[in-house]
């Protein structure tokens, strides 16, 4: 059999029920079209020319000949389908098929492919002619229906305007696939649709603003989100926008003081050095990018096409829409100058025991009259550390590698509180005064799937947030769907699906699951990120989906391939550490905002230190941050579970970020990691629509003309299938429900409709005969 094309990261460790091998073509013949596996690099598409036992002689579409054996032989779809709109609609279901159908749409731009319930999306990384006010509203008339996020997002409001409240838009795909460019696409379409109260305005300019503050551009992605976002769009009964909230979860902090070599930091700080207005810039005292430590160490301050003074501008035009009050914006950007004014600040090593001073220069200086405490303070709190031993405080003195931790520590929880703050102003701006009529639109965007040459404890946390949302949509596309005809009895083949269940319980599995491991390690004095390692193994190497390499290393298979993680820096991360010194700092500031970053700080620790708390305490409250992140997770999966989903897969079809290059291998990769095949295998052979006796009785009973009241339900349902001669294996008659293939309650409701026109036609007629 010809072996599957797979990337390095392949999940070769993993049981492979569903990943069988294609099943030959069983009947030859010749001219027949088939896809063969000559040289073992691609599927070549040909014909059959003759068949001799096992081997068969193909031409190929450039002419050439070659001898292939049957089960290297898949059949080909016939002409007609080339490109077709749905994967449902392919004769032969295969995986080169279903590549050779995306890629001819992918080559006329178009991007957008149905495969069953799920929208595919192939990033075009150009600009394609698909989006704007006409497409926008040929599809709110129904003019068009090609597949189209515009119509997905179609579906959802209408389906919510007339019957389910709550839905969800669900972006996934691999970092760089178009998760972000596409949930901003059906925002546009859903702020056209609920447009007029000026608020969609508001809703729309909260992305640019957000990804200026939370994205960055890393080796995969120019304007790679590095948090997550759940925005819930409100709607009035009217079906305009009445509000908005914005969920944020997990922002990868570590980014502002360190990250590989030619990724950049927040977006933000390079749009403000480059684009402050003068009074701004003397104000803050602001150089230019090169000059910070924070920015220049990772050798990369522009990205290509990408004008960050623009940006700033933009920025704060987007800022005032959202109502950031001006005194508001002045105080965050100085608080973005404080933050790097801080990495710009060093020590002087007094002892030989490596102790250190806060040498007195221009980032202290700067940087505690931005925060607005005092200079001595600043670097007191920067070089020292005050620890109670029974009832005397003692002042301790930081070494050099201890005093940068504390600086960059506290660095990143300005940054971090800073997101948080903003945020919270734009949900004031969103939701205030407004009324909810629990009619919404969710639309989620994470960050995607990530595998480095290098993987830290945020890739980590990345991918463990992907691992849960694939379990999602595996529940609803595979679990459910078949649950529901299994428990309705109705004669079902199942259709199996990698289900990552294991993987999610290797990490979540207490206590010796991949998180719990890490919290009793973090909180283990003498620990080490290499004692962290060592007791993975120990503990975790007869698991499937786990394995232990040299080093502080680890590998986890996940849904989407193996990634190789490395252990240092884990156990510091997890335990964010910002010192009451600092708190008390903070929230000591004459300036607002580090004051209310203190407070809150505080408060939070408050809690953790109250013995009572202590007492009960539970995983949220353990405040770790590998355990926060699992109760944000949590959270978010809670909310994704009441609301309807629709599923948008955006596939990355090459890793250049370039258009017009389709990488099969790599497209065939993310494909089969998230089971598009098999969603097309049961939205072909299931039954999408499904009404209960009752319902069905009471919608088409009437139809039949006659006394229809002292029949039960499933006595009069069957006899209008059978009066509207609906063929047996169109449907299926469960214990509650009816199941119906694709297009068959079409038809009876257009039979529906017909008789009601009919019945309102002889009405109309009597009353004028009466009048
Ligand atoms: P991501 O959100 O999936 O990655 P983005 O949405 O940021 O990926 O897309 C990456 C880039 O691809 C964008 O900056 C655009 O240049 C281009 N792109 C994506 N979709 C389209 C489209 N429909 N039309 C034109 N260009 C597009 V990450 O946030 O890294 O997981 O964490
Ligand atoms: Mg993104």
């Amino acid at each position: 059999p010809p072996a599957l094309p797979t990337r390095p990261t392949s999940r070769s460790r993993r049981p492979s029920s569903r990943r069988s091998l294609p099943v030959s073509v069983k009947i030859l013949f010749q001219k027949l079209r088939v896809w063969c596996w000559p040289q073992n690099i691609q599927w070549e598409l040909g014909r059959v020319q003759s068949i001799t036992g096992e081997n068969v002689q193909i031409i190929l579409s450039d002419g050439t000949v070659v001898r292939v054996p049957t089960e290297n032989i898949l059949p080909a779809n016939p002409d007609i389908l080339e490109g077709v709109d749905d994967l449902i609609q392919l004769s032969y279901l295969n995986e080169p098929s279903v590549l050779h159908n995306l890629n001819n749409r992918f080559s006329h731009d178009m991007i957008y492919t149905k495969a069953g319930p799920v929208l595919v999306a192939i990033n075009p990384f150009k600009k394609v002619s698909l989006y704007g006010n006409d497409r926008v509203s040929a599809y709110r008339q129904k003019l068009t229906d090609k597949p189209h996020v515009y119509a997905i997002s179609d579906t959802a409001f209408n389906q919510m305007m007339r019957a389910i409240l709550t839905h969800g838009l669900l972006h996934s795909g691999e970092s760089g696939a178009g998760k972000t460019e596409t949930a901003k696409i059906a925002m546009q379409y859903l702020a056209a649709l609920g447009g007029g109260s000026g608020i969609e305005n508001e809703v729309l300019k909260t992305s640019s603003i957000l990804e200026s503050f939370g994205n960055a551009k890393t080796l995969r992605n120019d304007n790679s989100s590095r948090f997550g976002k759940l925005i819930e769009i409100r709607f009035a009964t009217s079906g305009k926008i009445c509000g908005a909230r914005i969920q944020t979860f997990s922002f990868e902090q570590s980014r502002v003081v360190q990250r590989a070599k030619g990724e950049r930091s927040y977006h933000i700080f390079y749009q403000l050095c480059a684009g402050a207005p003068p009074r701004l810039k003397e104000h803050l005292n602001l150089k230019s990018a090169r000059e910070y430590d924070y920015l220049n160490q990772s050798d990369c301050l522009t990205i290509d096409d990408v004008d960050d003074a623009r940006r700033f501008k933009m920025l704060m035009e987007a800022l005032d829409v959202v109502q950031i009050r001006k005194e508001d914006q002045r105080s965050a950007f100085a608080m973005l100058a404080a933050v790097l004014w801080l990495g710009n600040i060093s020590f002087s090593v007094i002892d030989n025991e490596n102790h250190v001073e806060t040498v007195e220069d221009e980032g202290v200086t700067t940087a505690a009259r931005l925060m607005g405490c005092g200079v001595r303070d600043l670097m007191l709190s920067l070089s020292t550390r005050k620890i109670q031993v029974g009832n005397d405080n003692i002042v301790q003195k930081l070494t050099l590698s201890k005093a940068i931790d504390a600086r960059d520590a506290l660095a990143k929880s300005i940054y971090a509180s800073l997101f948080d703050w903003l945020v919270e102003q734009i949900n004031n701006s969103l939701e205030a005064g407004k009324e909810n009529t629990g009619r919404s639109i969710s639309i989620l965007d994470i960050y995607g799937f990530e595998s480095f040459h290098k993987n830290g404890f945020e890739q980590f946390c990345i991918n463990y947030a992907n691992e849960r949302l694939q379990q999602h949509f595996n529940r609803h596309l595979f679990k459910l769907e078949q649950e529901d005809y299994t428990q309705d009895g109705i004669d079902w083949t199942r259709v199996e699906f990698e289900d990552n269940q294991e993987c999610l319980n290797l990490f979540e599995k207490k206590p010796l699951g991949l998180l719990s491991l890490l919290d009793e390690e973090s909180n283990f004095p003498k620990a080490t990120d290499l004692t962290f390692a060592t007791k993975l193994k120990q503990h975790l190497n007869s698991n499937y989906y786990f394995k232990g390499e040299r080093g502080g290393a680890f590998k986890v298979c996940h849904y989407a391939g193996e990634v190789l993680y490395d252990t240092s820096g884990f156990l510091e991360k997890n335990r964010d550490p910002l010192h009451i010194d600092f708190m008390n700092l903070l929230s000591s500031c004459r300036c607002e905002l580090p004051q209310l970053f203190g407070r809150n700080m505080l408060n939070e620790s408050k809690k953790l230190l109250s013995p009572l708390r202590r007492l009960h305490a539970t995983d949220s409250q353990k405040q770790s941050v590998g355990a926060k992140f699992k109760v944000q997770l949590f959270k978010l999966m809670q909310r994704l579970e009441n609301t309807s989903p629709h599923f948008i897969r955006c596939i990355k079809p090459n890793t250049k970020q370039l258009p017009g290059i389709y990488d099969k291998d790599l497209v065939l990769q993310q494909l089969r990691c998230c089971g598009v095949l098999e969603v097309v295998r049961i939205a072909r052979s299931g039954y999408p629509t499904r009404m209960t006796h009752q319902q069905f009785a009471k919608r088409y009973g009437f139809l039949l003309l006659e006394d229809v009241e002292s029949h039960d339900p499933l006595s009069i349902s069957v006899a209008v299938l059978q009066h509207y001669n609906v063929l047996p294996d169109m449907y299926q008659v469960g214990y509650t429900k009816l199941f119906f293939r694709t297009g068959q309650i079409g038809a009876l409701d257009d039979a529906r409709n017909q008789t009601l026109q009919g019945i309102l036609a002889i009405q109309k007629g009597f009353r004028g005969q009466s009048a």
